[in-house]
């Protein structure tokens, strides 16, 4: 078995060891639909890098009680008066929940449950923030270098993109005066 102590080096130098890390970007042109100002967004390179996913899961997949472990980098930017930001789930299995914690950088977690209510925690290099079943969540760069925060999952959890794709949060978070609003 191989084991992951802390969020380090050691992740990093699996993933360059070829041992099963396996990586994910998305560009904004894969974030179509999630900004509000479409004029902002159209000016903007599809092919540029907003965020790039490391993911591992210490068993065989589907594992039951297996845990994921990944590390997203965020990149800065915005579009219009939003931060980039992650394209947000609920998980396919409802109920799994998830802790994220922040490594470096400064952003917002943005949080939505069943009922659309729609609330945002404040992440920052240390922050620990659980993520409840049945809880949507996404992640904004509010800062102006890297956010980089891991996370850890159920094996089973499973992603629903598509209800955030189609019906969004309740609430965007929009820079006014310089600070992060919900809006
Ligand atoms: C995270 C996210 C990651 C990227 O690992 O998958 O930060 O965000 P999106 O998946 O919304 O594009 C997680 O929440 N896993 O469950
Ligand atoms: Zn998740």
């Amino acid at each position: 078995h191989k084991k992951i102590v802390i969020p380090s080096l050691s992740f990093f130098q699996n993933e360059l060891k070829g041992e099963g890390v396996v990586k994910s970007r998305r560009t904004l042109g894969e974030l179509a639909g999630i900004f509000e100002n479409q004029d902002a967004y159209s000016q903007l390179p599809l092919d540029q890098l907003a965020y790039e996913v490391y993911s591992y899961l210490p068993e065989r997949e589907g594992t039951p009680g297996g845990l994921y472990f990944g590390i997203t980098q965020l990149y800065p930017g915005k579009v219009g008066d939003e931060y980039f930001m992650t394209k947000g789930h609920f998980h396919q299995q409802e109920d799994r929940s998830e802790y994220y914690w922040g490594l470096e950088g400064e952003g917002m977690l943005i949080l939505m449950d069943r009922e659309r209510n729609t609330w945002a925690e404040r992440m920052m290099p240390g922050s620990l923030h659980y993520i409840p079943g049945g809880v949507a969540h996404r992640v904004a760069n509010t800062g102006n270098s890297v956010l980089s925060f891991a996370a850890c999952w159920p094996s089973d959890a499973g992603h629903n993109y598509e209800e955030i794709a189609n019906k969004g949060f309740s609430a965007r978070l929009v820079e006014v005066n310089g600070t992060p609003k919900l809006r």
